[in-house]
């Protein structure tokens, strides 16, 4: 799973990174401090399975699992700004659109308190609506173009060539046929207009891959205010439903989370120095040992801002959009359903992220292969009853998958 963070200049996208993966890369206050994508991967946090099962423990691998909650890896990429035009080669050009062909959902990190422009140069009260609006439009009309561009490569064929035509994009056949299906476009010997290749697109934008927006900044004064006006005005869609085809009048606004960047990654680089108790994802912390007179009334207005807010928004965000927007759920796959272990006794030693609806195989082809080819059975190791293959799993499932060797 991958997680692309997208927004105009500026807009705290590489503070907004480095607060989820707990890596420093390059944050300044003028327009495209980055140019060359920045990879992490960030920790999400959900209720472990062991605390359920009454284990006093489970041995997490590759990751943590503290206070009952289990840490899951998500890849996240931080790019460049894009700029009205971008998908023309405006600013540094649509290079960066085609980094974020693989992510499977994007954050738009906006400048909510409404003192940067779309360029990233310094303006007053710059409508949140537009900022928001402007990115859909753009990723919009990008792949408008790559689609025009492959055209000639399905031309007179049919779905599995767009597929193919289109693969780089992470596009399943599934959603590319939903797309074509929505303007009754023909898929066998395609021979689109103009027009038909542009509604494809659109449709393929809209209900292809999810987009929240991180109303990024909220720490500054008259920002949360800021953001609950433009809700208020607007109306929102936030629900985790099909994304806008831009800003688009009357379309529904992305789900929106406000948050701020530069509370998430001060209260952590606070808790490395064992200044607070904080960890990702709470709404609450104590502060500890002895922060000098300016550190306690910075952190005093953070746990302000935390306890008013849920929490920072950061890791809020990347939740909402992973298990609200992409439904994935979490199971745990063990050799030894008394165990709850692998072979060797380790207990629960991964957590897999997956989509809602994942099968018994389908998981079994997650893992491995092998797995797959070999697949006899599964078992719901809580309740020790075999499972078939096509048996949906449900979120916190422990699964021990039977293949033949
Ligand atoms: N007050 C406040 N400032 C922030 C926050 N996040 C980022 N900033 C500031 O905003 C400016 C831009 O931050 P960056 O993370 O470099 O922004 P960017 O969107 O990655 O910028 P480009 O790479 O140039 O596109 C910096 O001065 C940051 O310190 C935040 O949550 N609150
Ligand atoms: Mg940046």
């Amino acid at each position: 799973m991958q997680i692309g963070i997208v927004g105009a200049p500026n807009k705290g996208k590489s503070r907004f990174f480095s607060a989820l993966c707990a890596m420093d890369v390059a944050v300044a206050d003028y327009p495209f401090t980055t140019i060359e994508p920045n990879r992490g991967v960030a920790l999400l946090r959900v209720p472990c399975a062991h605390v359920g099962l009454g284990l006093p423990k489970c041995d997490a691998r590759g990751g943590h699992c503290h206070g009952g909650m289990r840490e899951v890896a998500v890849q996240v990429l931080d790019v460049a700004g894009l700029v009205p035009g971008a998908h023309d080669g405006r600013g540094m050009g649509n290079k960066f659109l085609d980094d974020l062909r693989n992510a499977d959902g994007f954050i738009q990190v906006v400048d909510a308190s409404g003192r940067t422009d779309l360029e990233g140069n310094p303006a007053s009260d710059f409508p949140l609506d537009e900022e928001i609006g402007f990115l859909g439009d753009e990723m919009e009309a990008w792949l408008e173009d790559v689609v025009r561009r492959n055209y000639p490569k399905f031309r007179n064929q049919g779905l599995s060539e767009v597929g193919e035509a289109l693969s780089g994009l992470g596009y399943s056949e599934r959603a590319i046929g939903e797309a074509a299906g929505k303007d009754g476009l023909p898929l066998v010997k395609i021979l689109w207009s103009e027009e038909q290749i542009r509604k494809f697109a659109r449709n393929l934008y809209a209900d292809g891959k999810p987009r929240l927006v991180a109303a990024n900044k909220a720490d500054i004064p008259g920002t949360p205010e800021r953001i609950g006006k433009m809700e208020k005005n607007k109306g929102r869609g936030g629900n985790g439903g099909p994304i806008p085809a831009g800003s688009g009048g009357a379309a529904p606004m992305p789900p929106i989370v406000p948050c701020s960047a530069a509370y998430e990654y001060a209260l952590n680089k606070a808790a490395l120095k064992g200044l607070v108790d904080y960890r990702p994802g709470a709404d609450a912390f104590d502060i500890l040992g002895m922060p000098d007179e300016k550190q306690r009334g910075a952190l005093e207005q953070m746990r302000r801002f935390v306890r008013q807010n849920g929490g920072t928004g950061v890791p809020q965000a990347l939740g909402a959009l992973v298990f609200g927007m992409l439904k994935m759920m979490v199971v745990y796959p063990v050799e030894d359903e008394n165990r709850y272990s692998d072979r060797q006794g380790t207990v629960l030693p991964d957590a897999l992220l997956v989509p809602e609806g994942t099968t018994a195989i389908g998981l079994a082809a997650k893992i491995h292969t092998d797995l797959a080819t070999g697949f006899v059975g599964a078992l719901d190791a809580r309740t020790k009853m075999r499972v078939g293959r096509d048996h949906p799993l449900k979120d916190g499932d422990i699964v021990k998958i039977v293949a033949a060797r």
